[in-house]
This record gives structure tokens, C-alpha cells and sequence, in this order.
């Protein structure tokens, strides 16, 4: 089934000048970037992201790490994008991530770890509106 996902290329990614190997690697493993952004985000738009997250002890980090310099939050397009876009991405933590995932090539840490990918249908759909307007969709 055709699917959109919500990604975002992390500040650790951006900031060693990786968007373009990210990307590659979502275009040659059959997701299309249908919208994409480069923003910075404020502590507030940050933490209504990741409010889902607002109890976890590592949530106060994680909203100052995914403000300290650019993103990028792109729109993934393809069969099955959600967990597909979740496989290129590889495992939360590097260490755990396989083989020429990107987490695997990229990641710096378990917070710093390049990139954000919806983790479900209802995630995807919130998500993707949290940042884009359907006519800055391009499909
Ligand atoms: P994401 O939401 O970014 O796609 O990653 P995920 O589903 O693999 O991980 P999730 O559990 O949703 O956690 C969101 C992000 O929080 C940071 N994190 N830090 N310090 C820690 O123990 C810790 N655990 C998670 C990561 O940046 C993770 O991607
Ligand atoms: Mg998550």
C-alpha cells in the first residue's frame, strides 16, 4: 500500500553536512521525498512533538539536542513507507543497528542518532501535519 511517513534528518546529521547521503539512501531503497524543509526548531514546536515523551527521562535533552541547529523534515512516500523508512533507519541506539542502516553508518549516539521516523499509521498522519500543509505535498 502507498504510504506517506514523516522523517526528519536530526541537527547531528546536518551539522557533518550528511543530508545528501541520507536521502540517497532513502531514494535508492524505493522512498520518494514528496516534501522537504530545512527549519530550525523552537523549544516550544520541540517539545509539542515530543510530548508523547514528556514523562522519559531523557526528554528534556532531547528537545535541547533537536534545537541545537537545523533539521531537515521531509515527507517519505512509497509501498509501505512507515516501516520501511524504519528499517533504512536501523535500531534507536547505534549499537544495535544493522548493518548499512543509516543509524548504523551515522549515528552518533542514542540520542544523536541522525534521524526521526514515524512509528505508525496515526503517528505518520499527525506528524506529517504537525509540519506540512497538503499543498506543500508533492506526490
Ligand atoms: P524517533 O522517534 O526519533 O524516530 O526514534 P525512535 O522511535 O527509534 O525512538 P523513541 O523511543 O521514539 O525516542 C525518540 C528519540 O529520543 C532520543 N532518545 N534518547 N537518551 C536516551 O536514552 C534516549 N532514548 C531515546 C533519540 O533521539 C530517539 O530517537
Ligand atoms: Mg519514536
Amino acid at each position: 500500500m502507498a504510504e506517506r511517513t514523516l522523517s526528519i534528518i536530526k541537527p547531528d546529521a546536518t551539522r557533518r553536512n550528511l543530508t545528501g547521503k541520507i536521502n540517497a539512501k532513502f531514494e535508492e531503497q524505493g522512498l520518494r521525498i514528496v516534501a522537504q524543509k530545512r527549519i530550525k526548531l523552537s523549544n516550544e514546536k520541540a517539545g509539542e512533538f515530543y510530548a508523547e515523551h514528556k514523562a522519559r527521562p531523557f526528554y528534556n535533552d532531547l528537545v535541547s539536542f533537536m534545537t541545537s541547529g537545523p533539521v531537515v523534515v521531509q515527507v517519505l512516500e512509497g509501498e509501505n513507507a512507515i516501516a520501511r523508512n524504519r528499517e533504512i533507519m536501523g535500531a534507536t541506539n547505534p549499537a544495535n543497528a544493522a548493518e548499512g542502516t543509516i543509524r548504523k553508518e551515522f549515528a552518533e549516539s542514542i540520542e544523536a542518532n541522525s534521524v526521526h521516523g514515524s512509528d505508525g499509521t496515526e503517528a505518520a498522519a499527525r506528524e506529517v501535519s504537525f509540519f506540512f500543509t497538503d499543498a506543500e505535498i508533492v506526490g
